[in-house]
């Protein structure tokens, strides 16, 4: 088997990276090592930057996203008992999209299967080789006969667990992580959103986030230990529990309630891997970076690497330089680290930190004083949330 690039993984960095190949005319194969069933439902992100959005308009996957995608003009901040809006349309003239990421990546299996692209699906023992030189391969087994696939550029696309990072031999990857002290208990319920826009709110007991998923199904998530046992929960402490922090316990307004039908803990970190290449093996999305979710940035993120990275092999392909995929990292770099910062600072703003004194709160509650007083501060968090330009080289 052979293919210009060899992609490893089907979540949004890899199906985007093969379908926009595919527009540029470069041939690539995708490796998934589990069913298509199983990432097509996987329940993971749902806000969307403007530029993200735009991106899958642009080239021909965002119609139903266009249809039913809930477009979000603001989200709500709460903190000492009163919400403050952050008007993104107002003060950036852009907004983001609420829409699921596994409809985001049927979407794109649908488009690289129409256009006949080619995605294994369940494959085993996906192992790298000879990326540090000119004829790059990889091996997997497929309905348990060996293959090989000969290319040449590997894109690792395979989330935070996979193969690809581990692959770089040891000592030329400076790793930077910060592991936060709690996690996030999210569910899903089959109830209507009680607010039209996302609620983030910090409370002396926790941070709750009130999201949705459609106008049917909310989403909403707790602060809560990054070990919680999520059977801890049953469904009226989460009720009561989000009734609290999102100060839905008075009379004004109600949570509105329905049956959870998912229910899981995800543990908070920030994390990233330089340089995000080593010869001819180029790491994009989750394989290369971690943000925690409080800034609604891992899918974006992920979407603006191989965003760099196609524009960088289109121009190997088309015109023979290779400036662009020799200084993919360093591109890539630049946004990651902006948007580890906004992360990190939506984390640290919003969460209660068990660690910190009087004075620290104090602190805490003047940032968010500050947000919902200053216009300017207003307008940092909205052009960082509806998501910086990306700037193509
Ligand atoms: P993915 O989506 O993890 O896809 C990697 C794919 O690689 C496959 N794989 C392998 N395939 C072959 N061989 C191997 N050895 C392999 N190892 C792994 C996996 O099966 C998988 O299909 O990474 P990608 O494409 O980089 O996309 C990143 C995003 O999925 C991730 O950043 C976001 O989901 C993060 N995230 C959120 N991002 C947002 O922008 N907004 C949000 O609101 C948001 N909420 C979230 C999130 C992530 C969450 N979890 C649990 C990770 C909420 C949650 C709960
Ligand atoms: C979600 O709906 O899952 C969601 C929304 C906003 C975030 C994180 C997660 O910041």
């Amino acid at each position: 088997m052979r293919t210009q690039v060899g992609i490893i993984g089907a979540g949004p960095a890899g199906l985007l990276l093969a379908h926009l190949l595919h527009i540029d005319g470069i041939d690539s194969v995708v490796l998934e090592a589990r069913s298509r069933e199983y990432v097509e439902n996987r329940i993971r992100a749902g806000v969307l930057e403007h530029g993200t959005a735009e991106t899958l308009v642009a080239t021909g996957v965002g119609e139903r996203m266009r249809a039913i995608g809930l477009p979000h003009h603001g989200v709500n901040l709460r903190f000492r008992g009163r919400t403050h809006r952050i008007d993104f349309l107002g003060l950036t003239g852009k907004f983001v999209t609420v829409y699921s990421q596994h409809l985001v990546v049927q979407d794109l299996i649908a488009a690289r299967l129409a256009a006949g692209g080619q995605i294994h699906f369940d494959v085993e023992d996906v192992s790298v080789h000879d990326f540090g030189g000119e004829a790059p391969s990889i091996r997997f087994r497929a309905e348990s006969r060996a293959e090989t696939l000969a290319c040449d550029f590997i894109a690792g696309c395979d989330g935070f667990h996979g193969t690809c990072r581990p692959s770089i031999p040891a000592g030329v990857l400076m790793i930077h992580e910060r592991v936060y002290p709690f996690g996030w208990l999210g569910i899903l319920a089959e109830a209507p959103p009680a607010s039209e826009e996302l609620i983030y709110a910090n409370h002396e007991r926790g941070f709750a986030l009130l999201s949705m998923r459609s106008p049917t199904v909310s989403r909403h998530l707790l602060q809560c230990a990054p070990d919680e046992n999520p059977e801890a929960w049953p469904d009226e402490r989460i009720w009561s529990e989000l009734e609290t922090r999102l100060g839905t316990d008075e009379p004004s307004w109600k949570l509105i309630k329905g049956p959870i039908v998912q229910k899981g803990v995800t543990p908070m970190r920030s994390f990233v891997a330089e340089p995000m290449q080593f010869g001819r093996l180029f790491l994009a999305g989750d394989a290369a970076h971690i943000v925690p979710p409080t800034g609604a940035k891992g899918l974006n993120l992920a979407v603006a690497d191989v965003r760099v990275l196609a524009r960088a092999l289109e121009r190997h392909y088309r015109a023979g330089a290779s400036e662009l995929l020799a200084r993919y990292s360093e591109t890539c770099l630049g946004r990651v680290w902006k948007v580890q910062r906004f992360s990190w600072w939506m984390t640290s703003m919003l969460h209660r930190f068990e660690a910190h004194t009087g004075f620290e709160r104090r602190i805490q509650l003047a940032e968010l004083d500050y947000v919902a007083g200053s216009r300017a501060a207003a307008m940092a968090l909205a052009e960082n949330y509806v998501g910086l330009p990306l700037e193509l080289p």
